[in-house]
């Protein structure tokens, strides 16, 4: 069958089992089978977890690497059983909605919050931003630690469900730089190509671009870039860009261009769960299991793993917990979630022969956020794609390299405002480690790390001030601040490719127990890293698959 026809079935696998508040695994073995679409009635009970006996192999979360795992795994002939904590986000609530508005959130927005936690604290220094909602498993997270506060998707598609959409392919000498055991050739030639495709990233149209008023905002901090003498660069994305220029033309209901993002977009987002893990789904060799929480990982003197599972509903009420064992486990929880995972296991003496190396390396990617303040003679509109189309290419500057995305400010309202995620070089990297006391895993990242940062972004928009004659906006991220460098959207490390690991994610000296995720990567990569993730996953995957038994 072709993926397009799989990833079909597998979406419309998906609704279904949405629907019912089921797992889509039986749905997903009859979808094969009839080879037609599903709708709810089709979609039947799994089997609970802990009925399930021995699985040849889970996949712990279900973000980027999770899905390339899972999906690689299926083709292969595997079954595959994903536990992912997070809910599954295709079927509308009573209000007709997938996810809630962004400026008027309620529980779905955030992970068992009492306040939503936006990044932006503040405007024109009120607290008008954030807002109280209902604890409920909503689809960001944001993990505080004392030094920084990270930034996760939270729900069957992991960050994708939540974030900007940017796919950027790495600059082939950084990531040289990085991660010197990949082939370069055969990473541009065939992963990235591969990664790229199954995405569904799309280029934008620069005549489209020039003409639309939900991009006036980027225009304008382009044109002063530019002045400033800054290249800048379009950003591909996974957003559907047609379905954008619908939006702009007022054809079809707006999602990017009605200040969707961080809490979920309803319309255009090419999520995971509608590329890799729809294609894995029509395989019909997929069990999802959501809001199912690994808890604890150990190993058997068989050489088995076992899991501890925590179910709950989405009020956060416990279901239950059952115990799987299996032969193979990916893990695929994102850098903060594996990490976390395998630190405890560790230093709880559950797999007390894991390397040091696990749990080091961490970083922010060097994240720092900042906003100028324009003149009145240069508004950014009061329509704003909210999905990042166009970013400021400072790397190459000899002491402070920067690749500064121009990020709307979708307020509804003409606020002159230009903002910046800066993704930074910044050497700083933090460890996690078990807090015995409290029985969690810190990170032990301190403020003042990202002060490189900090200096590298304020180089480049002092210089734009300058030419300008504009100054930062202080009211937006709260104390007076002008740069936002206590959180990062872009965690990376804590499990190292070729530290943690060997050079294809298994973890060292632990048979059957792989990383998949931003973990493996050290802390930078230089542009926004999903599409990193994605391409390092199906170059490790597809090694496993040729010299692994997986059974
Ligand atoms: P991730 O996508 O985080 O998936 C991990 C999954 O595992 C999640 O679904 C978790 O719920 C689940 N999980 C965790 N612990 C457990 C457990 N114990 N049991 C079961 N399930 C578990 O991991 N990157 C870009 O390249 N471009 C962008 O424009 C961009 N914008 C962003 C905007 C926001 C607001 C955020 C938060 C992130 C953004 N990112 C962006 C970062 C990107 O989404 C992130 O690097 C990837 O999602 C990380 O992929 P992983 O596979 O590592």
């Amino acid at each position: 069958m072709n993926p397009h026809r799989r990833r079909f079935i597998g979406q419309a696998v998906m609704q279904a089992a949405a629907a019912t508040g089921l797992s889509a695994f039986t749905a997903g073995a009859r979808a094969n089978a009839q080879g037609a679409r599903l709708d709810a009635r089709a979609a039947t009970p799994a089997r609970p977890l802990g009925s399930l006996g021995r699985a040849p192999c889970v996949v712990v979360g279900s973000g980027y690497g999770g899905a390339v795992a899972a999906l690689r795994l299926a083709q292969a002939g595997i079954p595959v059983v994903m536990l992912e904590m997070g809910r599954l986000w295709t079927q509308p609530a009573d209000d007709g909605r997938i996810f809630c508005k962004t400026l008027s959130p309620d529980g779905r927005a955030m992970w068992f919050k009492d306040r939503t936690e936006a990044p932006l604290q503040s405007f024109l220094g009120l607290d008008v931003i954030n807002r109280k909602i209902p604890r409920y498993a909503g689809v960001l997270d944001r993990i505080n630690f004392p030094g920084i506060s990270v930034y996760a998707g939270r729900g069957v598609g992991g960050g994708s469900l939540v974030n900007g959409g940017m796919a950027v392919t790495p600059r082939r000498d950084y990531l040289a730089r990085i991660l010197p055991q990949l082939d370069s050739d055969e990473m541009y030639q065939r992963w990235f190509p591969l990664a790229n495709r199954t995405l569904g990233v799309g280029q934008v149209d620069p005549v489209w671009f020039e003409s639309a008023a939900s991009q006036r905002y980027a225009r304008v901090a382009r044109d002063q870039a530019q002045r400033a003498g800054f290249r800048t660069t379009f950003v591909p994305s996974v957003y559907d860009l047609d379905y954008l220029a619908r939006e702009e033309r007022q054809a079809a209901p707006r999602s990017a261009l009605a200040q969707e993002v961080i809490y979920g977009n309803e319309h255009g987002k090419l999520s995971l769960d509608r590329t890799y893990l729809a294609e894995a789904m029509g395989t019909g060799r997929l069990a999802l299991y959501c809001l199912h929480e690994v808890t604890r990982i150990r190993q058997q003197a068989d050489g088995d793993y076992l899991l501890d599972v925590r179910q709950i509903d989405a009020q956060g009420t416990v279901l239950g917990t059952s115990q799987l064992r299996c032969g193979s486990v990916f893990l695929g929880a994102g850098s903060v979630g594996t990490s976390s995972m395998l630190v405890k296991a560790r230093d709880t003496g559950d797999l007390p022969r894991l390397p040091a190396a696990v749990g080091q390396g961490w970083g922010n990617n060097g994240n720092v956020m900042a906003a100028r303040a324009n003149h009145v003679w240069h508004p950014t509109g009061t329509v704003q794609c909210t999905m990042p189309l166009m970013g400021i290419d400072d790397w190459d500057h000899p002491t402070r390299p920067v690749f500064a995305e121009i990020t709307p400010l979708p307020t509804g309202f003409e606020n002159w405002v230009s903002m910046y995620l800066g993704v930074t070089r910044n050497p700083e990297r933090a460890s996690f480690r078990l807090d015995t006391v409290s029985g969690k895993v810190v990170l032990d990242w301190r403020r003042e790390q990202n002060a490189t940062s900090v200096q590298a972004l304020k180089g480049l928009l002092d210089t734009i001030n300058r030419r300008e004659g504009t100054l930062y906006r202080v009211d937006l991220f709260g104390g007076g601040r002008s740069f936002a460098d206590d959180f990062t959207y872009h965690p990376l490390g804590g499990c190292l490719l070729g530290q943690a690991t060997d050079d294809h994610g298994r973890v060292t000296g632990h048979r059957g127990l792989y990383v998949t995720d931003g973990a493996l990567i050290p802390g930078s990569v230089g542009v926004n890293p999903f599409v990193t993730i994605t391409a390092l996953a199906e170059r490790n995957m597809a090694h496993i698959l040729r010299s692994d038994v997986i059974a």
